[in-house]
């Protein structure tokens, strides 16, 4: 996979960050393509960063494949490995980076064609990027979907059942299933909480089991392993994006993930890209590489560039 992403040549002419600088300026139509690495100064780990991604934590914890966390088909073997687990990268509303505020200064500027953002956390919509400038490719709290019968909820109802670690059944399903058979109560455990069993999960007044169907299970939003990209990532990069765009950066991600990955391939020869991480990446050529923390670097850009980019976390001066 590695020889087929590295196929992009760079652009000769740019290398520096005032090169980087420049491009800022005369650009109009910029895509800016997003990864956990601009969320970790809030506080959310990454997924691969070593010691403290998210990835490394599950490996003490004695999971040796850590994707299957978000494995949709083991899921729905077994929603508690996520439940258990996803607490750990749950997003904080209030807060965003001057990363992320130097996208939305980018689209305060009209610059802004689009953000395609791989972050779940929905901070980009917090810090003020406008529906239409932002794909999330791979969803997002927002929402939560019951994987049986596709029944919607705000994704902050179900941080409750994640902070708590237990999987959060279908509301609409258990009033369904009750409708449906009358003189059937659900068995409560001592603590109050539903208690989930596999088959004849429901208990009679006489405590004799019956098979009736379950529940479904809430899911958020966010797109597992074995699940399709939302349509309008495909849809806006062949029939729009790539016929206008003339920067794009690169920012946080270790784009190791496809489809997302294999986007810089997709534009023309003659786009530059510009790669902001603070580890270095040798499967896709970026014409200029900016390695270090991106809170730091767009703050520097965005100086170089003669633009004010002001947040709380960067210095008055700066
Ligand atoms: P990743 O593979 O963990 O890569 C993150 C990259 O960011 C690494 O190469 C780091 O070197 C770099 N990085 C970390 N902190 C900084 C920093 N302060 N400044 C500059 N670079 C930094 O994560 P990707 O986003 O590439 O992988 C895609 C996955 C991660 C998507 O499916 C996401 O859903 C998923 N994810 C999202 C979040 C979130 O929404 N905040 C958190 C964790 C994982």
């Amino acid at each position: 996979i590695n020889r087929e992403i590295n196929k992009r040549r760079t652009l000769e002419q740019y290398k520096t960050i005032d090169d980087a600088a420049m491009l800022l300026k005369k650009s109009q139509n910029i895509i800016v393509i997003t990864g956990a690495g601009i969320s970790t100064s809030l506080g959310i780990p990454d997924f691969r960063s070593k010691n403290t991604g998210f990835y490394s934590r599950l490996r003490e914890l004695g999971y040796q494949e850590p994707e299957e966390v978000f494995d949709i088909h083991l899921f729905d073997q077994d929603p508690t490995i996520f439940y258990r687990l996803a607490g750990n990268i749950l997003p904080d509303l209030e807060k965003w980076s001057p990363t992320h505020e130097f996208i939305r200064l980018l689209q305060d500027k009209g610059k802004l064609l689009t953000n395609y953002t791989q972050n779940i956390d929905n901070v980009e919509a917090h810090a003020g990027i406008r529906k239409e400038k932002l794909i999330q490719c791979h969803g997002s709290w927002a929402t939560a979907t019951c994987r049986k019968c596709k029944y919607k909820i705000p994704g902050e109802e179900l941080f409750p059942a994640i902070k708590a670690q237990t999987p959060a059944e279908c509301e609409k399903c258990i009033i369904a299933l009750a409708e449906q058979n009358p003189g059937l109560k659900r068995k409560r455990v001592s603590n109050g909480k539903k208690k989930r069993r596999n088959a004849g999960e429901f208990d009679s007044d006489s405590d004799e089991a019956y098979d009736i169907p379950q529940p479904g299970i809430m899911k958020p939003d966010i797109t597992f392993f074995g699940e399709a990209l939302p349509k309008e990532f495909f849809h806006r990069l062949e029939n729009e994006d790539r016929k206008k765009v003339d920067l794009v950066i690169v920012m946080g991600t270790s784009m190791k993930v496809a489809p997302v990955s294999e986007i810089p391939n997709f534009f023309p020869k003659d786009v530059p890209h510009i790669y902001i991480n603070r580890d270095p990446v040798n499967h896709i050529n970026f014409d200029i590489t900016l390695l270090g923390d991106c809170d730091t670097i767009v703050a520097e850009l965005a100086r170089r560039a003669g633009w004010e980019l002001k947040h709380r976390m960067l210095p008055e001066e700066q």
